[in-house]
């Protein structure tokens, strides 16, 4: 069975763990296809924080607490730049992490791909499931805000400063994927969503981890043409984003912050949605979503098993709901 994972954040990154084990156990192969609207570049660095969110944590090599970054950090490159006054001092690049980076901005500066750039820093830590960047052209998640003193006013700003410094606080009107026009997917997307057997939408950010992948022209169509179930995982639970400020995004758009919300967001396949089947937390069972089967199990994420287990009620629900 070839399994294709929509997912970006670190919820997403979290429930691949679950897809590995999963997929060992049944002897899947598992392609994650990774959110890039995140990806900044910063004092010259070209940072992708959802790529090394599942690199890292799939590698062994992320920080618990955090979620993202190195585990075992140090912070002397952060403090020697804030003494230059470098900007944007709001945004904290470890030591180990900067390897990363550098790494990265070397081989994109050679003119290698992101996605053959992702390749060679896996080489390093060996994630286990195949990673691709969504596309690898640039593709940049930007938040329409005004200053709160001046509600008229409207400026764009990277949705990292809209994330990272304002923690998602300023009056916000939408969110644009800079880019997403004339983006292509990565060299192997299509070939691995036409492949696929199931597709499933991580629980991640609907707004700004999964939305951005789907801008890419493309890719949608790549998705929902081919022959593979697609199951959702909901992020939310009880009302609540299991992780992160998917509240405050869905905010934006008027979509209620419920696992219904979410689900009617993705939309049924059949009725030029996505979703064949949506897996929502028992909490939250008796969810509705017109044209998709809705299952409800239990959803936390409290360790790799109990995420291998919802893997398993998702892809069952996957191969079920078009009845492969
Ligand atoms: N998140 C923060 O809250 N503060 C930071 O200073 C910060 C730095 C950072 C550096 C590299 C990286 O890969 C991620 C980083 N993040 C930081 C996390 C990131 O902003 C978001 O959590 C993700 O983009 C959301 O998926």
């Amino acid at each position: 069975m070839r399994i294709v994972v929509l997912t970006g954040g670190i919820g997403g990154a979290r429930f691949l763990t679950g897809v590995r084990a999963y997929a060992r156990e049944a002897g899947a192969e598992v392609t994650a296809v990774v959110n890039v609207g995140d990806d900044v570049i910063m004092h010259g660095l070209k940072i992708c924080p959802d790529l090394d969110s599942v690199m890292y944590t799939l590698g062994g090599g992320a920080d618990p607490e955090r979620g993202w970054g190195r585990a075992g950090e140090t912070w002397t490159v952060k403090e020697e730049l804030a003494a230059y006054g470098a900007e944007p001092t709001w945004f904290g690049l470890g030591d180990r992490d900067v390897a990363t980076h550098l790494v990265r901005t070397t081989m994109l500066n050679a003119g290698y791909p992101l996605s053959a750039v992702t390749e060679a820093l896996c080489a390093r830590w060996q994630p286990g499931i195949r990673l691709l960047p969504a596309t690898d052209d640039r593709l940049e998640t930007h938040v329409v805000v005004s200053d709160p003193d001046a509600p008229e006013s409207r400026r764009a700003i990277h949705f990292q400063e809209w994330w990272v410094r304002h923690r998602g606080t300023l009056p916000s009107h939408r969110f644009v994927f800079v880019g997403a026009e004339a983006a292509k997917p990565a060299a192997g997307v299509r070939d691995a969503l036409a492949a696929a057997d199931v597709v499933l939408l991580a629980p991640s950010n609907p707004v700004v981890s999964i939305a951005p992948i789907l801008a890419v022209p493309g890719l949608r169509d790549a998705l929902t043409g081919n022959r593979a179930s697609v199951v959702g995982v909901s992020p939310i639970i009880g009302g609540a984003p299991v992780r992160g400020m998917a509240d405050r995004c869905l905010a934006v758009l008027g979509v209620p912050c419920t696992a219904a919300g979410v689900g009617g967001l993705y939309g049924a396949r059949s009725a030029d949605g996505l979703l064949d089947g949506w897996l929502v937390d028992t909490a939250d069972a008796g969810t509705e979503v017109p044209g998709v089967t809705v299952r409800a199990v239990p959803l936390w994420m409290t360790d790799e098993a109990a995420t291998a287990t919802m893997v398993r009620s998702a892809v069952e629900l996957a191969l079920e709901s078009r009845g492969s």
